[in-house]
């Protein structure tokens, strides 16, 4: 099984990935890995610990001579603000601990985390909580990339929403939403007039101390038919993926295909119709997203990951201290506007995994020229001529 596990506090010395079941023989290059991490250092929307932190990707293990071994991968970035918070931190038992965080913050997981772990000192919590955890996930989502590239499928992503601001219009193709990180490397919005106006709106939440959420798309192109199960509902690959999507810190809702819109519309105009072109079964369009009967069926996977405003806020809400249990303020701490450009490549990572593990699943392999022949072997199988 592929899977990924993650470690590291958010100004604790480092986030930490570890990938086990990659195949042997895939090719992984550092930059390949700093090209992601990039993508979610870097964005509008971002308060001050972005200056700190350069988020470079060390490599520990897994990979020789620039390829994957079949051993488990374990990925490093150091956090470099750990420097200013070795006391706050310190792994080691210490004469002077830093005064206790007892004021949770709505939103967060301050106070159910504080409960279920026994805690008196937030901090505790919300340091795992982070979103700074992130960064694991996108360095072995830059690995398990590889993997999906060895057969032709590319995942990417772009911000559809911030606020109330909403783009109008579908990408035309993969290609445009693939480039949007060069065309606009703040927002990534793949229309300028709908960009600039969520530039504004990110901006006037910032001067009113306020956070907003939004909506980031996440696409999969080349994708085989046939990934996911319809025999059981825990491998129906839209159950997963919404998992997994699910998981990102702040999403509360994922969407596959057009399914808001869907549920207000007759199945008749809603089903993409069945065609045969150029020796595939298409479709004219993609209202289901690429997943039919918990399958993939050879359409591009589209989701729609929806993102909650962040609650650390600089105009505090009420809230209860954990310590005296009486109203107070939530904890006022230095965070982020907006997240959601930078999420996107977050939900890429989510994506790929949940790709990597249904093509490992079907067409599994120690090595990945083994897991190509079996890739082969499946799609000529599909071959018919009429
Ligand atoms: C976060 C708060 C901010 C974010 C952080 C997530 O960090 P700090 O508390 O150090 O200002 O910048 O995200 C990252 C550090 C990151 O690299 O994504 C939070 O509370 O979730």
């Amino acid at each position: 099984m592929l899977r990924i596990l993650t470690a590291g506090e958010s100004h604790g010395p480092a986030c930490v990935a570890i990938i086990e079941g990659m195949p042997a023989g895939v090719r992984v290059r550092a930059e390949d890995i700093d090209r992601d991490l990039k993508l979610r250092h870097s964005d509008y929307g971002r308060g001050g610990r972005g200056l700190i932190e350069e988020d470079k990707a060390g490599i520990l293990s897994g990979i020789r001579y620039g390829k994957t071994l079949g051993s488990p991968i374990a990925l490093i970035v150091r956090n470099l603000d750990f420097a200013n918070w070795q006391d706050e931190m310190s792994i080691e038992e210490t004469e002077k601990p830093a005064a206790k965080v007892t004021r949770p913050r709505p939103g967060h997981a301050d106070l159910a985390g504080a409960l279920k772990y026994g805690q008196d000192d937030i901090r505790n919590i919300s340091e795992r909580a982070s979103a700074r955890e992130t960064a694991g996930r996108v360095m072995a989502g830059a690995v398990l990339r590889q993997l999906l590239l060895e057969f032709g499928i590319s995942v990417a992503s772009h911000t559809v929403q911030i606020g109330e601001i909403r783009l109008t219009r579908p990408y035309s193709d993969f290609k445009e939403v693939a480039s949007v990180f060069e065309t606009d490397p703040d927002i990534r919005c793949i229309d300028r007039e709908t960009s600039k106006k969520m530039k504004q709106a990110i901006l006037e939440a910032g001067n009113k101390k306020g956070t907003l959420g939004g909506v980031v798309e996440v696409i999969a192109t080349g994708v085989p038919v046939g990934l996911g199960s319809v025999m059981h509902y825990d491998r129906r690959l839209d159950g997963r993926l919404a998992q997994a999507l699910m998981s990102i810190p702040s999403v509360k809702a994922v969407e596959i295909g057009n399914a808001i819109q869907g549920a207000a519309v007759f199945g008749s105009e809603f089903q993409d119709q069945i065609a045969y072109r150029d020796g595939r079964f298409a479709r004219p369009t993609n209202n289901m997203g690429g997943i039919e009967g918990g399958m993939s069926n050879g359409e591009d996977i589209v989701c729609r990951v929806y993102h909650k405003p962040i609650s650390t806020l600089g105009k505090p809400l009420e809230t209860v201290d954990i310590a005296t249990r009486r109203p107070a303020s939530a904890t006022v701490e230095r965070s982020d506007i907006c997240a959601v450009p930078r999420a996107g490549v977050i939900s890429e990572a989510m994506l790929t995994l949940v790709l990597g593990q249904a093509m490992t699943e079907k067409f599994g392999g120690d090595h990945i020229d083994e897991m190509k022949r079996n890739f082969q072997a499946y799609i000529k199988s599909q071959e018919k001529s009429p």
